[in-house]
């Protein structure tokens, strides 16, 4: 059955004709293609290679880039729509599309040379080419400015030792952007395949994001050549850039994730009989239903004045980190109540809920904890920072 959105408050009037072009060719693909497969990918635990090509097809990667580097050059209204539509489909596919777009083109585009923009971001367009961002280390995730990993100067190059943990599309990656300090300073490099000294082995055993490669990435003594450092860009404001873009996508895929068990659970209230009577004629079901389209749209209006702030270049990393704090979480909220309200029936396959459930606590955690945005707004608002 083809999903008709959730828009209690028809938020739609707002949308112009390319933006609903966007959202509506997007959601057709996640009922076509996505939803038919992605419950046994999860459940096996391997990538759906085979809808990738088709992403690239539709303009999905880069989509906010210009036309001049095989880019769709689209607002960032239809970047969040088609996250959120993405995501109604998996977590895997909507982190697939923010790494290799906001993680990897992005900084490509911003901080790279003309020769570097030249040679990756038309083949990541395609997906000829995937990428990797590798900020994260065993010992120091929610403060990478503490990351150990070095880039010596040589004659030819630098020279990177050190190692990054739980990077998405590690082991598939043509190109890792990484992070590292170069006399003490984070600067970033791009690191290529096959390059001697660098492995990425797979991370396996997870719970969450199973239709997702996680990657260790590790770096002894690789040698990269000069060209290879990104020039744009120097200091750990270098990589947070790059997670304000992605968590902007974010903040709209969590509510894809959102809609989708809401979707699943009203429909589910309507034909499933106890007491002679439809759940749906309860009034404690009625109440979770309410809460659950309340959050929704709640989070949906944050998600477009976000999109209206970042059009018109007034967004601060403090918005995205409310709206990515808060789709995440009315999120889980959400996937808790349509497992509840699917009974036993919401612990099956059968049902997107508790695929969205695990992966929403990934979500939670990747893109700076929930609790690092709590953080991140409570300094913005008293002006006192209390992380360290
Ligand atoms: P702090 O001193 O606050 O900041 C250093 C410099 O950066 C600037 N800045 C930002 N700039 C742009 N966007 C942001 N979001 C920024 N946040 C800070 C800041 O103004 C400063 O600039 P300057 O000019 O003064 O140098 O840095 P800190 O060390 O105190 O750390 C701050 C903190 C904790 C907020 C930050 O480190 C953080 O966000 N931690 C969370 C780490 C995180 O989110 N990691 C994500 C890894 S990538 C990932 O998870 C990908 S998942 C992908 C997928 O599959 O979808
Ligand atoms: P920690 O930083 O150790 O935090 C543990 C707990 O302590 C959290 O609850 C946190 O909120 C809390 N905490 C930490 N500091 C404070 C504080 N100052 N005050 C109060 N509480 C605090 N990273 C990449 O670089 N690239 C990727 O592509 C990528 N993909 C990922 C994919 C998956 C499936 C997962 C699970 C993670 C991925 N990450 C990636 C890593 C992710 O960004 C980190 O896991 C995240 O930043 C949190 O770091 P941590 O896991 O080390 O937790």
């Amino acid at each position: 059955m083809a999903f008709e959105g959730v828009d209690y408050f028809n938020l739609d009037d707002l949308l112009s004709e390319e933006e609903l072009m966007v959202r509506n060719t997007v959601r057709k693909f996640v009922d076509d293609e996505v939803l038919p497969t992605i419950e046994e990918h999860y459940q096996n635990g391997t990538y759906p290679a085979e809808l990738v090509p088709k992403m690239a097809e539709m303009g999905l990667f880069g989509m906010t880039l210009p036309e001049e580097y095989g880019c769709a050059g689209m607002n960032y209204r239809c970047y969040g729509l088609a996250m959120q539509e993405l995501e109604r489909g998996d977590s895997a596919i909507r982190s697939f599309a923010s790494v290799q777009s906001s993680l990897v083109m992005w900084p490509i585009f911003t901080y790279g040379s003309e020769e570097q923009k030249k040679k990756w971001l038309p083949k990541l367009a395609t997906a000829e080419a995937i990428g990797c961002f590798g900020l994260t280390e065993p010992d120091h995730g929610s403060d990478p400015g503490g990351m150990k990993t070095t880039a010596v100067k040589t004659d030819n190059g630098y020279v990177l030792n050190g190692a990054k943990m739980w990077i998405t599309n590690g082991t598939l990656a043509d190109v890792a952007v990484v992070w590292a300090k170069l006399d003490g300073v984070i600067r970033g490099f791009l690191v290529e395949k096959g390059t001697k000294g660098f492995t990425a082995p797979e991370m396996k055993g997870k719970h969450s994001l199973r239709a997702s490669v996680t990657s260790e990435l590790v770096f002894d003594d690789c040698e990269i050549p000069a060209e290879n450092i990104l020039p744009g860009v120097e200091g750990l404001k270098g990589p947070l850039k790059c997670l304000t873009q992605a968590r902007y996508g974010i903040a709209w895929g969590a509510v894809g994730a959102a809609m989708g068990c809401y979707d699943s659970a009203l429909n589910y209230t309507k034909t499933r009989i106890q007491f002679d009577k439809p759940l749906a004629s309860f009034q404690l079901i009625q109440n979770k239903l309410v809460y659950m389209v309340d959050a929704i749209t709640k989070a949906q209006l944050m998600n477009m004045q976000l999109s209206h702030l970042k059009e018109n270049d007034s967004m601060r990393p403090q918005h995205v980190s409310m709206a990515k704090r808060n789709g995440v979480y009315i999120a889980l909220e959400v996937a808790r109540l349509a497992r509840d309200i699917h009974g036993a029936n919401g612990i099956l396959g059968e049902y997107p809920i508790m695929r969205h459930m695990a992966n929403l606590e990934t979500v939670k955690t990747y893109e700076g904890t929930h609790d690092i945005h709590t953080l991140i707004i409570g300094a913005d608002i008293t002006g006192i920072q209390a992380f360290k």
